[in-house]
């Protein structure tokens, strides 16, 4: 059953639903409602197989919570009288509730104190997600619960330190349903319905069967005639795609996004009493009227103009389709891996040894996977790598499309953040890493939500040839790779570790567009089907990389390449030519930049402290690799975001590092963006950024502007962005002269090769039995989930009977 509306969320157990504010505050069906998907997660694949482990030398002090911590704080949330707490599963519009319930990472002094000195472990403490729906003015507050395990010790208060709201909350103005008044108005005008968009709308039941109503995020709020605030929502109708056969079977393809129908109502929200919501307006074909009957007098007019509905197709589907092409059905090139996996893991404390690098990882619900002391040849470069925020900007003269700006971490990227295909999303040999996260008391675990593997990358990373030989050596990287299907996209995170000492971020899109209906949108993007318009929209993915660069104090710098006229001693003509100018980045007040034209700064981090033995300061160099259609977003002061956008405005920022800066936006922004919780404007306060330690912030996107290629699905190949760290002057040569996957062929005059050099390399020998590296689709199944509350210690793994 596609249709899903309110009624069928809430007739659906709470326990059903991985993401709380999905659940009991808004926007039913809406970018993967929970019932978008069934579940499916995981793979059979050995990773046992040749997985050589490690021990850490000290604990992952970032892992997120376990099912026991995580029940023993909802424990202990639920015990404290003052919060007045509901188990959600028993919770309705008008109760609190525990969102959320996440690691509070510990302060940076504390964990180096541990790290690297003699420091005691930082203790656990909780970010807990509280949603108070038991007041007029509904709220989310963030608390600081800890330290763990719960004990006479273990306190609890809002998490003031870390956010920009007074005590830590914000707003939420739509924890009750308006679907009623959608269904109240659509039934007012079903006859309306059926004629414009071809379907038959006899009864609230063939509403819900054909149409998806859903629209704007974040909210509007606009001033009534007294100057008093109303919170406005524009809902648009959706078409459901209908099942299709495709191969032998009858599929619904998810397509739905790829369907607005160009019907839209406006409505007053404001306050928690549903009945009194209201009807503001209705448009259609880029005509507005005020009242169903003003577009019923409209409608039956004989000049009335009907547009072409969007209706669905084979269009919408995925599946092969088109000519076959010559040999393209013979299996493809593929890897394998013949000397087993060439790194090594504490799975314990999911910390990774590949090559000369180091690192941990762990996972949020917020933001996925993160990466934390990354070191390289032993020293630290960076302390934490990790997305922060997702925001997609559209545009479009319809209100749907104009007032949508999301910001994705208010759904997650943990829960969707489904299993990886084996020998599709990563190599079959790939090692899979489990990830949980906590939300709506539900602990939820993804099989293989971070695959982990190394592959040549098909081109060499050294090679030079001259009349006596050819050398050449292979560029083996370590992918480390997160996908989640964030509603309508599917967003995949990479972390590239290279041989010369390299990091690559890259995230790719593809997925379905959320398109618009096209008439009139021309101005907004292409027309890429009869009803249907692509809806132009910036992408901005922001990413925090606090680097420490032999140690915590850092300096950016810009090594910029500059046109100049000098006239040298030795000649007295002038010379247009080019020289360095060497710039630093000295306070907060200059922390927000662009990357400049023709790529004409060098943009390092160095310690000004730390000089090689030539005098130059070591450091990284950070710059774009891939992408390059856009950093930040076109809208300078957004009407939707507002004071929410602070993080993407700009290609890349830097501020001075605190513990009350930890990240550049808050998953609740997004109900109130004209207050968020985290206003990252704030974090430019003037302070000193010379030999300070020091964080950047940069943008990864695109101008999504899309074309007929989007559909039914965007490509990987060009909706992706990369941002690459690379060491400079940081060692005195080229690291991956220590590789040995490299060969030297001497040749002489008349052609012939006298030797070979493989330096101790192994080569792979023998036959490849496909067999051994084959694996079952049949074997990917569903998620695990461990309900919370009421928690039975004695059996904390129960499962849950189905989750969706
Ligand atoms: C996985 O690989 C290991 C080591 O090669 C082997 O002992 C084990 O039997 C394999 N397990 C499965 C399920 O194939
Ligand atoms: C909650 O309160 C009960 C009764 O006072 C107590 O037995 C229990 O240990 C408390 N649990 C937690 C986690 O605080
Ligand atoms: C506690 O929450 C319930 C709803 O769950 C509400 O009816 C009650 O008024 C609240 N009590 C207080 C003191 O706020
Ligand atoms: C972490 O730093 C914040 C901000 O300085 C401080 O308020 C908080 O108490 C610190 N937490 C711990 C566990 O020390
Ligand atoms: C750790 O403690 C040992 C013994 O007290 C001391 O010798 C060493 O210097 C300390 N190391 C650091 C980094 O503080
Ligand atoms: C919708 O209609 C029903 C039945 O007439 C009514 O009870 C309800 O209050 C209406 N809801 C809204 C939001 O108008
Ligand atoms: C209207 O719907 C009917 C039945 O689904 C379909 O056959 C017809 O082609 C549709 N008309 C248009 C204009 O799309
Ligand atoms: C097709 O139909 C057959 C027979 O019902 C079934 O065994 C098979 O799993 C179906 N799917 C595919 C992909 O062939
Ligand atoms: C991942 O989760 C699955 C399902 O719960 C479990 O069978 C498997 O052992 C887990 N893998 C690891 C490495 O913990
Ligand atoms: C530069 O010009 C001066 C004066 O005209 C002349 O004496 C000198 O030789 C010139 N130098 C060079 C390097 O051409
Ligand atoms: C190498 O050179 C010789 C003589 O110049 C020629 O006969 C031979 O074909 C060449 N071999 C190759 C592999 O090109
Ligand atoms: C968990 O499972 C055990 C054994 O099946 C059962 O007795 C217990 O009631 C279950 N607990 C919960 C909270 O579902
Ligand atoms: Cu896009």
């Amino acid at each position: 059953m596609r249709a899903f509306t309110l009624f069928t969320l809430l007739a659906s157990t709470a326990l059903a639903i991985p993401s709380p504010k999905i659940s009991s505050v808004r926007k039913p069906g809406w970018r993967g409602g929970p019932n978008r998907r069934r579940d499916i997660i995981t793979n059979q694949v050995n990773t046992t197989s040749s997985s050589p482990s490690t021990t850490a030398s000290k604990d992952n002090i970032w892992a997120y919570l376990t099912n026991d911590e995580a029940a023993s704080t909802i424990a202990f949330l639920h015990n404290q009288t003052d919060l007045n707490l509901t188990s959600v599963e028993d919770a309705g519009d008008w109760d609190n509730t525990i969102m959320v319930i996440d690691l509070l990472v510990p302060n940076k002094t504390d964990a180096l104190a541990y790290l690297d000195g003699n420091g005691t472990k930082p203790e656990r403490w909780v970010l807990a997600s509280l949603l108070f729906g038991a007041t007029e003015e509904p709220y989310a507050q963030d608390w600081v619960v800890g330290p763990l395990p719960i004990s006479e010790k273990t306190t609890y208060y809002p998490y003031t330190f870390g956010t920009h709201t007074e005590d830590a909350k914000i707003r939420i103005y739509d924890m009750d349903s308006a679907y009623d008044l959608y269904v109240n108005t659509s039934m007012e005008i079903k006859d309306i319905i059926s004629d414009i968009l071809n379907a038959t709308i006899d009864t609230e039941d063939d509403l819900n069967a054909n149409f998806d109503i859903w629209g704007i995020d974040p909210l509007w709020h606009q001033p009534d005639e007294y100057g008093n605030d109303r919170v406005i929502t524009w809902v648009g109708f959706w078409r459901y795609p209908d099942p299709v056969q495709s191969q032998n079977s009858s599929i619904n393809f998810d397509g739905e996004t790829l369907l607005p129908q160009g019907l839209y109502f406006q409505c007053d929200i404001t306050g928690r009493d549903p009945s009194k919501y209201g009807l503001m307006g209705i448009l259609y074909g880029d005509e507005y009227y005020t009242s169903t009957a003003e577009f019923r007098s409209a409608w039956e007019k004989p000049d009335f103009k009907k547009y072409t509905p969007n209706m669905q197709g084979d269009w919408v589907g995925t599946d092969q389709a088109g000519e076959q092409l010559p040999l393209e059905t013979l299996p493809p090139p593929r890897n394998i891996q013949p000397g087993g996996q060439r790194f090594k893991v504490d799975e314990e404390n999911k910390y990774i040894e590949w090559m000369d690098f180091t690192f941990y990882l762990t996972f949020t619900r917020d933001t996925g996977m993160r990466l934390y002391d990354i070191k390289y040849k032993g020293e630290r470069i960076i302390y934490e790598l990790g997305l922060q925020e997702a925001v997609a900007h559209y545009a479009g003269n319809d209100p749907v499309q104009s007032g949508t700006s999301y910001l994705d971490t208010y759904y997650g990227f943990g829960p969707y953040a489904f299993s990886q295909i084996p020998g599709f999303d990563m190599p079959l040999y790939a090692y899979c890493m489990n990830t949980s996260f906590h939300a709506a008391e539900i602990s939820k675990s993804h099989r293989c939500g971070i695959s982990i593997f190394e592959a040549d990358q098909n081109y060499l990373i050294q090679r030079h040839s001259s009349q006596q030989y050819i050398s050449a050596t292979k560029n083996i990287a370590l992918t480390v790779r997160s996908v989640s299907t964030v509603g309508n996209y599917d967003y995949n995170f990479d972390y590239v570790f290279y041989l010369d000492g390299s990091i690559e971020t890259i995230v790719r899109a593809s997925g379905y567009i959320q398109s618009a209906y096209y008439a009139a949108n021309s101005e907004y993007g292409y027309q890429i089907k009869d009803g249907l318009s692509g809806s132009m929209h910036d992408h901005a993915l922001n990413f925090k990389v606090d680097f420490d660069i032999l140690g915590t104090e850092n300096t950016l710098v810009k090594h910029v390449v500059e046109a100049t006229d000098v006239k040298y001693k030795w000649n007295n003509l002038t010379r247009s030519t080019m020289h360095l100018v060497r710039k630093e980045v000295t306070s907060e007040d200059q922390g927000k930049m662009n990357w400049s034209a023709n790529g004409q700064e060098q943009v390092v981090i160095v310690n000004k402290d730390a000089p090689n033995k030539y005098g130059e300061p070591r450091g990284y160099k950070i710059m774009p690799s891939r992408g390059g259609a856009g950093m930040h977003l076109t809208i300078k002061n957004s009407s939707n975001l507002i004071n929410s956008q602070g993080f993407a405005d700009h290609a890349y920022y830097v501020t001075k590092r605190k513990d009350s800066e930890l990240r550049a936006s808050s998953a609740w922004n997004d109900y109130d963006t004209a207050k968020p919780l985290v206003d990252f404007n704030k974090f430019f306060d003037g302070d000193n950024l010379e030999q300070e330690d020091i964080v950047m912030w940069f943008n990864l996107g695109m101008h999504h502007v899309p074309h007929t290629g989007d559909i039914p699905n965007t490509v990987f190949s060009t909706a992706q962005g990369g941002m690459i760290i690379t060491p400079h002057n940081y060692l005195l040569s080229d690291p991956t002269r220590q590789s040995t996957q490299q060969i030297r062929i001497n040749y002489n005059n008349d052609n012939s090769t006298t030797d070979v050099y493989t330096f101790g390399s192994q080569q792979a020998s023998g036959d490849v039995n496909l067999d051994q590296v084959s694996w079952d689709p049949y074997t990917y199944y569903g998620d695990v989930a461990v309900r919370k509350f009421p928690y039975d210690p004695q059996n904390p793994f129960n499962d849950t009977e189905s989750i969706v």
